[in-house]
């Protein structure tokens, strides 16, 4: 095979990319609640093993793509466009300003913000560090996000602590540590209370992030059901303006189903936010594209915040592959991801209105009578033949899943 001129490659790509075909126009794709953050489009590809593949990109370029796109919503840690040494000086709000005419020009909004505590040396300890001057320094960190939320219009503020948890064990008390953190949540809190009046705004969602293995050996609060059990600790003096914000892969990672776990956030109504991708049980963070690794538990998941009227937000926090040039993070990966996702989403509809996986659930739930209510044999035998229905529910919805149930066929 003969060496592809490099001037055909980026025409090759878009060529497969058109033939692949299903993909939605910028306008449908800005009917759902997609929000892209800042980091994904902007990730070089590098990791303690990589060197980036990818220059930097800024917000210009990024909000802009997302346009392109259409994708409706944009969200950003502090310091993706903040320099450290702008923090809380002028220019930060110079920064911030001009964030907001591009918003503005391409018609985005913001639809979260994030402080980083934990990529900068001086969260080494986590953000809740023994230091006090280390906590006041992540506690100014919150607040002045908060304030940069709400000037930007957001709704949402995310916190993934990092470094909540440690390395080697007996040094950290972590009763104290959690408490400090609460500390940090409840100035957060405090201060949107105070800014939002001065908005003439609602208050932000606070929404907490849990992930399991990463960055420290141990982490003190590794999974959102430890997130939700935090939140009404009693350590919180706002749990009301606290929620989730799961991530599908975080969850796989400690070897939950994603689904169930989030089906524990609805039940306390604490699913305020949501970050879609995918990946691989037991493993480390890959964060790759939603739906390219389990279609079909995704499809289950959205099937359950569908019919539950979730209507926040589905942020697109994955990487696209150390693979992928910059060209086609804008051109392949983010529309093919945004692209999945919606039709999951429509999959999922018609999971919902499908008259086989309606009758059978219905059918389940209805149950047989039995003769004796108080003999076990005599219960198991009234359902006996019902209970069959749990599988042929799951092949529907494979069917589903591949077109098979308007009428796709493969030929033997
Ligand atoms: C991760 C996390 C982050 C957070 C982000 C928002 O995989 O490292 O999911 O991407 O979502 O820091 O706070
Ligand atoms: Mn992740
Ligand atoms: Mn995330």
């Amino acid at each position: 095979m003969k060496p592809i001129p490099q001037a055909d490659h980026f025409p090759l790509i878009q060529r497969l990319t058109q033939a692949c075909g299903g993909s939605y126009r910028p306008e449908q794709r800005r009917r759902y609640f997609i929000t892209g953050p800042q980091w994904a489009a902007a990730y070089e590809g590098q990791a303690v093993f990589h060197a980036p593949t990818r220059p930097p990109i800024g917000f210009e370029d990024v909000i802009r793509r997302f346009a392109e796109i259409g994708i409706g919503y944009w969200c950003t840690h502090d310091t993706d466009v903040i320099p450290y040494d702008a923090l809380f000086q002028d220019r930060q709000w110079e920064i911030t300003g001009k964030i907001k005419e591009s918003l503005d020009a391409n018609g985005l909004k913001c639809s979260m913000v994030t402080t980083e505590t934990f990529h900068h040396p001086v969260f080494a300890a986590g953000p809740a560090a023994e230091a006090p001057a280390i906590r006041e320094y992540a506690k100014r960190r919150l607040a002045n996000t908060v304030e940069i939320g709400h000037t930007l219009g957001a709704q949402f503020a995310v916190y993934w602590p990092g470094t909540l948890g440690y390395q080697v064990q007996g040094a950290v008390e972590e009763t104290q540590t959690l408490q400090w953190y609460a500390e940090g949540l409840n100035h957060a809190c405090e201060t949107d209370i105070a800014v939002a009046a001065r908005h003439n705004r609602p208050t932000l969602k606070h929404c907490l992030e849990a992930k399991p293995f990463e960055p420290a050996a141990e982490i003190l609060l590794p999974t959102s059901d430890a997130m939700l059990a935090f939140i009404s600790s009693g350590l919180l003096k706002h749990p009301d303006m606290v929620g989730l914000n799961p991530e599908y892969l975080h969850e796989l990672m400690w070897g939950a189903a994603p689904r169930a776990a989030l089906a524990r956030a609805l039940v306390c109504g604490k699913l305020f936010h949501f970050d879609i991708n995918d990946g691989y049980r037991l493993k480390h963070d890959v964060d790759i594209g939603i739906g390219l690794i389990n279609p079909l538990d995704w499809l289950c998941v959205l099937v359950l915040l569908r019919s539950h009227g979730y209507a926040g937000p589905f942020n697109l926090d994955y990487k696209p592959p150390r693979t992928t040039s910059q060209e086609g993070v804008f051109a392949v990966s983010f529309p093919t991801a945004v692209d999945r996702f919606i039709t999951l989403w429509e999959m999922a509809g018609e999971v919902i209105s499908d008259s086989v996986i309606k009758d059978a659930t219905e059918a389940l739930k209805a149950g047989g009578e039995p003769e004796d209510p108080s003999s076990a044999q005599s219960v198991f035998e009234a359902q006996r033949e019902l209970l069959t229905l749990h599988e042929l529910i799951a092949h529907r919805l494979f069917q589903i899943l591949i077109g098979q149930h308007r009428g796709r066929t493969f030929s033997i």
